[in-house]
């Protein structure tokens, strides 16, 4: 029975299943008998198979049944190009009621979800196909989109005809934050390339796309308030604030959230080349270096509060997420207490250390984000005691500091095993799990973990090679995020990996082609 309570999907259709999946010695809850010919990815939470298959012939007609909007307009058609490029033949029908009987694949959903895509937004989806007719519904947008990725795994061509098996699947993410973190900071990324990390990430069914646009080496996000930022610190690179907003809406159409970060108050020597006056200490130049350098924001000045009120009142307008990632790691703090004004500060303040010194900059930020209807998220150093329980902490530093959160009741989400940059396996990423079985936690502790990121770090990629940093690798880690917590078959996770990066390429990632292939298919 502990099955059923890790899965969201246990409902009594997922339980009849899993009875089913027990009999015949399939090792994954929910996935019934005959599903090892299907390559999905990531795993749905159950899968049973039918009788035949639907051929989609001259007489396909995909539409909707009652009300959509013009996201999920967008969306049905960015998925008949998809399955036309797959199969071929594939065109869009009218879809208006008169014509709905003539649909072979009817797409219904209850609403469209939210206006700001919350985490709490309802990603489910049911699919049925028969030999005559396929059916999608779902309570919102998100949900019917992942069910049209899951159509597109579906499908197959055989014989000179596009097929779809007959098959009943009731699909739930089991987190519900599955993100991948993307720093920009330290080389730049083009917003090509954030596109199709975009487009990568919606076949993953990854939804919050987290991307790190400051640090030591760079900020690029352009501030009309603030133009020093990008005019000085940037190298040139950077995104306009246009730019931004149109990958938000790019993600908005696939069912992906954008949390920034802008972290600090270490990890800001561009900030402090661009804006001395906010520094503990004088920066001359922006680092080109690994490791930390020495640059911290002035928590003791007044004017920082000033400051930061007014720059995160302008990025949070340009970003509509309830999250703001505030960054918060690796601060050492020895600029402040070789600032002889800032060692005052801490003395007068009765701080001891550093930390809490950082501690009383959180609690000042948390105003100035509330005031702008955003909630604070970090990395692991912004746990303190200090502040309220709606933060959210991303962990970098591993399980057990995620699982020390959760047990003093921090919303929080695992990241340390999944860096990219550390060179992990496949399989490793897949295998390591934000509540691992062996976990001490609570059920009720449990619920705290939201699910995790993918991290890729900016120091050893550029446009060129980022694709074959993040996949194929992170199709295993967005199963983590998404299947039953019993998917952790490693010889089958590799086979469909190897089915669905290739789809990834469909969708114009570069990581099995490179872009030298990709450039000469372009060029002729
Ligand atoms: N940059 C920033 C980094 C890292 C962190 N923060 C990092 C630390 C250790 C490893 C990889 C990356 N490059 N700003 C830690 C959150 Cl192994």
């Amino acid at each position: 029975m502990r099955l059923l309570v890790e899965c969201a999907s246990a409902r009594w259709f997922g339980t009849l299943v899993m009875a089913a999946g027990l009999m015949t010695g399939v090792s994954v809850y929910g996935q019934g008998a005959g599903t090892e010919k299907l390559h999905l990815m990531p795993l749905p939470s159950s899968v049973q198979m039918g009788q035949g298959e639907l051929v989609l012939g001259t007489n396909f007609k995909a539409g909707f049944d009652g009300q959509h909007d013009a996201r999920l307009d967008a969306a049905l058609d960015r998925f008949l190009v998809q399955l036309d490029r797959q199969c071929g033949g594939i065109r869009r029908a009218q879809h208006d009621a008169a014509q709905n009987a003539a649909l072979v694949l009817t797409v219904k959903v209850a609403g469209p979800g939210g206006a700001v895509q919350s985490v709490d937004e309802d990603e489910s989806y049911k699919l049925t196909v028969s030999a005559s007719a396929a059916q999608l519904s779902a309570a919102t947008d998100v949900g019917a989109m992942h069910g049209m990725e899951t159509l597109l795994q579906l499908a197959d061509m055989k014989e000179g005809a596009c097929r779809l098996p007959a098959v009943s699947i009731d699909d739930v993410p089991r987190f519900r934050w599955r993100g991948l973190h993307l720093d920009v900071s330290r080389h730049f990324e083009t917003v090509e390339v954030i596109k199709r990390t975009l487009d990568g990430m919606a076949v993953a069914k990854l939804n919050v796309f987290h991307w790190h646009l400051s640090d030591d080496q760079g900020f690029r996000a352009e501030s009309k308030k603030f133009p020093r930022f990008t005019q000085v610190a940037s190298d040139g690179l950077f995104y306009t604030q246009e730019q931004m907003k149109d990958v938000v809406a790019y993600a908005r159409a696939r069912g992906i959230r954008v949390v920034p970060e802008f972290d600090m108050p270490g990890h800001t020597s561009s900030w402090l080349v661009a804006y001395p006056e906010f520094g503990a200490e004088e920066i001359k130049e922006m680092p080109i270096t690994f490791g930390i350098p020495q640059a911290e924001l002035d928590p003791s000045n007044e004017k920082t509060y000033k400051f930061l009120d007014e720059l995160i009142g302008e990025m949070g307008a340009i970003f509509p997420d309830a999250y703001f990632h505030i960054g918060g790691d690796e601060t050492k703090g020895k600029g402040w207490e070789e600032n002889p004004r800032i060692a005052e500060f801490m003395k007068k303040k009765g701080f001891d250390k550093p930390e809490k010194l950082q501690a009383y900059f959180n609690q000042r930020l948390l105003p100035i984000l509330q005031k702008h209807g955003k909630k604070m998220m970090g990395w692991d150093e912004i746990l303190t005691p200090e502040l309220p329980k709606d933060i959210m902490v991303q962990s970098w530093r591993g399980e057990k500091s995620l699982a020390a959160g959760a047990e003093q009741g921090y919303v929080g989400i695992l990241s340390a095993p999944y860096y990219l940059d550390a060179m992990k396996t496949s399989e490793m990423m897949f295998l390591a799990d934000p509540i691992p079985a062996d976990t001490k936690l609570t059920p009720e502790q449990q619920k705290l973990i939201w699910g995790g990121e993918i991290c890729m770090w900016g120091e050893q990629i550029n446009p060129e090679t980022v694709d074959s940093r993040i996949w194929p690798r992170s199709l295993a880690i967005a199963e983590r995020f998404w299947s039953p917590q019993s998917d952790r078959d490693v010889a089958d996770m590799y086979r469909r990996l190897r089915a669905a990066s290739l789809e990834l390429e469909d969708v114009g990632l570069t990581h099995v082609s490179g872009p030298q292939t990709l450039r000469r298919n372009l060029a002729g």
